[in-house]
């Protein structure tokens, strides 16, 4: 599948600023070439443009509200224009909050073509607050309540219709930073989420086994990739580092799984925040996982 990289620098989601820089740091550190050097055919499409971040205080449980909207009106039609044309978009953040926009394209293009759709959620944190919950009114903290129908009505109801999605179609990964409320409303929702715990449980193998399990012809697999999944020891260019994420093999081993899979058709790569990075360190091994999650492998596997 040919691929298109498509840019959208902004912070407006996010409790810190820097995530605006991701995708020149992911130019800079080599994405395109690396890409291009699995033998796949790489369009960059350069940059969305979109609102400046006001910087300012929640309203009603949500900061920036309005530049969220709008960053993710462009994201969602930029996705599904590159979905109309058959190639594979890959959306580099930018925070998280625009996991909305480019997951609610695909959930689109999956109804319009009756297939099926799986997120995998690579993420230290759930992303599942509302306004009345939410700590920080921060909206990267947000986005997988929106796409299941929690939200406000013009970021639940972004593709027209709502939800995008339902709670059984995501797997979370990495999970060990919930809020006292997300906690709650996990359970409520019964969104399937494997923690650190579990992964330390199961180890990460099994993990992806399950979380990969049932996939068909007909699916199509979302991989929304905020990179501070990773443990912090060997990513520090993020806003919101926690602690106890996986190490550099095991992260490799769900990439290479993913790969395996076979049905990956979207991606989204976000709050990679050069900022707070040393040497790009953080973009080169975030390029370094995508090379694995396109199928790079140390011997010939069959
Ligand atoms: C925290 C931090 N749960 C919040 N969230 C995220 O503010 O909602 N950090 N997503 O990356
Ligand atoms: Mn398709
Ligand atoms: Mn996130
Ligand atoms: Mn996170």
């Amino acid at each position: 599948l040919p691929v298109s990289l498509i840019g959208a620098p902004t912070d407006v989601g996010a409790g810190d600023r820097g995530a605006r820089l991701g995708p020149e740091a992911l130019r800079i550190a080599g994405l395109r070439e690396a890409l291009h050097g699995l033998g796949l055919d790489v369009a960059d499409r350069g940059n969305l443009d979109g609102p400046p971040n006001p910087w300012t205080g929640p309203v009603d449980g949500y900061r920036h509200l309005d530049e969220v909207i709008a960053w993710n009106r462009q994201v969602m039609n930029a996705v599904s224009a590159e979905l109309g044309l058959g190639r594979m978009p890959i959306l580099l953040g930018g925070d998280h909050c625009l996991g909305l926009g480019s997951i609610t394209a695909v959930a689109q293009h999956c109804r319009a073509h009756g297939k099926k759709l799986r997120v995998l959620w690579l993420d230290a944190h759930a992303d599942f607050n509302t306004n009345d919950i939410t700590p920080s009114g921060n909206l990267h903290g947000m986005p997988v309540a929106c796409l299941i129908g929690l939200g406000p009505r013009e970021l639940t109801h972004l593709g027209g219709e709502a939800p995008a999605m339902q709670a059984g179609q995501m797997r979370q990964i990495g999970t060990r930073s919930v809020d006292a409320g997300e906690k709650q409303l996990i359970r409520r929702h019964g969104l399937p989420v494997y923690d650190m715990r579990r992964i330390g449980d199961l180890g990460i193998k099994r993990v992806m086994e399950d979380a990969l399990a049932d996939l068909d012809e007909d699916t199509h697999l979302h991989v929304s990739f905020d990179v501070d999944f990773l443990d912090p020891t060997i990513a520090p260019g993020v806003g919101t580092g926690v602690a106890g994420g996986p190490n550099y093999r095991e992260a490799q081993l769900a990439m290479e799984m993913i790969a395996e899979s076979g049905r990956m058709g979207s991606l989204d790569i976000v709050e990679l925040n050069p900022i707070l990075d040393r040497d790009n360190a953080t973009a080169l091994i975030a390029i370094d996982l995508v090379e694995s999650l396109f199928g790079k492998s140390t011997l010939v596997r069959d």
